[in-house]
């Protein structure tokens, strides 16, 4: 069976004149049978079109063909959950996790300040955890994990749903080469869940990581180029089409 993959990204041009800069609204993929491609794409266009973020003056959906020899399917992380008393309680359960499975002496510390540094960036850090250095070909974009969906879902739900979407990404992202863990934080200020997840650790989601309100938020790939190249990892990423199993 062939399947589609589909991209919307939906933004606005803000500011005047030589202040003026595009805002991004909305985003979402999907990967579906050649049956569901023009009802996913209606739904995304009304996404789009109803984001509290405003409205988009330019919507952008691509459909590109995915032959289903090129599709890895994966089994889904397993989900924990954690509950805290405060975001701060919660951040810090977060640096915990993040340095047991970076192994290296302290790291906790530095977390803070590369978490702010990914808040104005739309894409991921890409952190090697052998050298300190950042790794992404473009600090200011990052790096976007992409070409996936969850194995037989059918909805066509035209609004965002922070979990489903979190633990495709956290999945694939964990089966990159060299990737030793994820951290991320939800850039919507209505939502505070965020989560840690690795192969080792699963999906672990922390139910409050920032204060409702706060539009900051922003993910970490946690990389060891002992174990593999950037390159490879950067290409699995971005290109490797992934569709999870949820329901295992
Ligand atoms: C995002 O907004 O893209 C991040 C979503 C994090 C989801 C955390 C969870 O609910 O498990």
């Amino acid at each position: 069976m062939d399947y589609y993959s589909l991209k919307m990204r939906a933004s606005q041009q803000i500011g005047e004149g030589d202040q003026k800069r595009e805002q991004h609204i909305s985003g979402a993929e999907r990967i579906v049978s050649r049956e569901a491609v023009e009802a996913v794409c209606s739904a995304m266009a009304s996404r789009a079109l109803t984001h509290s973020k405003g409205d988009p003056d330019f919507i952008n959906i691509k459909i590109e063909k995915v032959c289903e020899k090129d599709i890895q399917i994966l089994k889904a992380l397993p989900v924990t959950r954690v509950d805290v008393d405060s975001w701060q309680q919660g951040l810090d359960e977060a640096f915990e996790l993040i340095d047991k499975a970076a192994e290296l002496k302290d790291f906790r510390k530095k977390l803070p300040e590369l978490l702010r540094e990914t808040f104005p960036m739309r894409g991921a850090m890409l952190y090697d955890i052998a050298t300190g250095e950042r790794l992404e070909p473009d600090h200011e974009r990052g790096v976007r994990a992409t070409y996936m969906d969850a194995l037989r879902s059918s909805d066509v739900d035209s609004q965002k749903n922070h979990f489903n979407e979190a633990i495709v990404l956290a999945t694939k992202v964990a089966n990159a080469p060299g990737m030793v863990a994820e951290l991320c934080i939800s850039d919507d200020p209505e939502y505070v869940t965020g989560y840690v997840a690795s192969k080792e650790l699963g999906y672990v989601r922390i139910m409050k990581m920032k204060e409702v309100g706060d539009e900051n938020g922003g993910r970490i790939f946690l990389f060891d180029s002992r174990k593999a190249k950037a390159e490879e990892c950067i290409e699995y990423l971005q290109k490797k089409k992934v569709l999870v199993d949820t329901q295992l």
